[in-house]
């Protein structure tokens, strides 16, 4: 006898409508406010439900990775341009923005760059021809650079990095100096994090953009990258973007996310939805707050979980792309009225266990996370002929090929963030498709 394992699953989402429907969708609530709205995005996910996302609700991409030096040159002289390019593409085919991120950081360059022994001019020529190559190869087509990243310490002093300690402060300048040559229709920005408020970090930032605007270097914007913790945001948001508005330079909110201690419930979500809407709302309040970007839109998508153990849940869109409380959080800031904040989903998913010739063991199970059910049922159709013949923990009952499985008295209960499942035996012959259920 073959015995075969099969796995597979299928999820239906209760209660939470599909926010991709949403209307309208967050790009236009922002092009009614005079805002972009963006996300960073990995390439190779730009198809599906991820494609369609991000095309229908976001105004402006951002590459997460793909446009860091470490990526492009891998080494030296040898460019891999391949996922860069492809987000370029598809921004132009969705009507978007590109902000490209980032030309000059500490983090994320090549061994080869990092490894190697340079003389300050040696320096100084890698970094004038890295950044003529990569602004040059997408002149017209970038809306906004991140030529400088995390230039600063906590402390607001300049942190110790390969560029710093090789070229001096005025590498900012002169990296700018550079991306504008390249580039002259680009919006150059410095960005970094732990800049949201008034404190020494972004103070240092708002003397330095003073001081290279009294120099006459080009620098058109101030990136406040926004990675916050739940429940934090600083109440000095909106008058620190006023402050750097006020000094004639644009403002945007560049990676926002918002990260919790997992697992997530209805408290932390309605947090999170006020503190998004928090963070929105001051960028609205700010003419010079051009644009909004989220650091991922979807759970699944998000640098969070590896970097803080523990901790997640931090963007606007959970792992099954259902908008969260936090879209609407958005949304509203954006003057969007039309769509209640759900409450949270039920799901239920059917997987295959063991099969064997002429029969198979199936199992439900049916999670829940923002929301609870007190009882459940849930109907599925069979497409191939399949017929159960013995169920356990629900009582299901088949006419024809319509199945419906209730809850048995004792475990009818499903809390938030807590799952429960059952099991069947069933017989099939020729296929034995995964059917599409509905929990209700
Ligand atoms: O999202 C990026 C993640 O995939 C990378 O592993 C990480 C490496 O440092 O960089 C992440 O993006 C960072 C961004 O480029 C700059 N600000 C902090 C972001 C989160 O680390």
């Amino acid at each position: 006898m073959s015995l075969t394992s099969l796995v597979a699953g299928f999820a239906l989402l209760l209660a939470a409508p599909a926010a991709h429907a949403a209307d309208p969708p967050l790009r236009d609530l922002g092009t009614a406010k005079g805002k972009v709205i963006g996300t960073a995005v990995t390439g190779s996910k730009l198809t599906g439900t991820y494609g369609d996302i991000a095309g229908a609700q976001f105004s402006s991409l951002t590459p997460g990775n793909a446009m860091k030096w470490g990526s492009v040159e891998p080494a030296q002289g040898s460019f891999n341009w391949t996922e860069a390019d492809q987000i370029v593409a598809f921004a132009q085919a969705h009507n978007q923005q590109v902000r490209g991120h980032t030309l000059v950081w500490h983090s994320q360059n090549p061994s080869w760059l990092t490894n190697g022994s340079w003389t300050s001019a040696q320096l100084g020529t890698l970094l004038q021809n890295h950044i003529n190559t990569e602004v040059g190869r997408y002149q017209g087509k970038i809306a906004a650079w991140d030529v400088v990243n995390e230039p600063f310490n906590e402390d607001g002093t300049y942190r110790s990095t390969l560029w710093y300690n090789g070229l001096g402060a005025d590498y900012i300048a002169n990296a700018l100096t550079w991306a504008r040559a390249a580039d002259p229709a680009a919006k150059l920005y410095i960005n970094d994090y732990n800049v949201e408020g008034v404190n020494a970090k972004s103070t240092a930032l708002y003397n330095l953009v003073k001081s290279l605007k009294d120099r006459g270097v080009p620098i058109d914007g101030v990136g406040l990258q926004a990675h916050l913790i739940l429940g934090q945001v600083p109440s000095t948001l909106q008058q620190n973007i006023q402050r750097f508005a006020d000094l004639g330079v644009d403002v945007a909110i560049t990676e926002l996310d918002i990260r919790m201690t997992l697992p997530s419930d209805s408290t932390k979500l309605a947090q999170q939805k006020a503190d998004y809407k928090a963070v929105t709302a001051a960028c609205v309040a700010v003419a010079r707050c051009v644009n909004l970007t989220v650091w991922g839109f979807t759970d699944s998508d998000s640098w969070v979980e590896s970097t803080f153990p523990g901790q997640g849940a931090a963007t606007p869109y959970d792992a099954n792309y259902a908008p969260k409380p936090a879209y609407y959080g958005i949304a509203e800031a954006l003057g969007g009225t039309s769509t209640p904040p759900p409450t949270g989903a039920c799901t239920a998913s059917y997987s295959v266990g063991s099969q064997w010739n002429t029969g198979f063991t199936g199992n439900v199970t049916i999670s829940c996370s923002g929301a609870s059910l007190s009882s459940w049922k849930v109907t599925w159709t069979y497409g191939a002929g399949q017929q159960i013949t013995q169920a356990w923990n629900a009582t299901c009952t088949q006419s024809g090929a319509a199945v419906s499985c209730a809850n048995a008295s004792y475990n009818g209960t499903v809390p938030d963030g807590g799952s429960v499942s059952f099991g069947f035996n069933a017989s099939w012959s020729g296929s034995n498709p995964v059917p599409t259920v509905t929990l209700g």
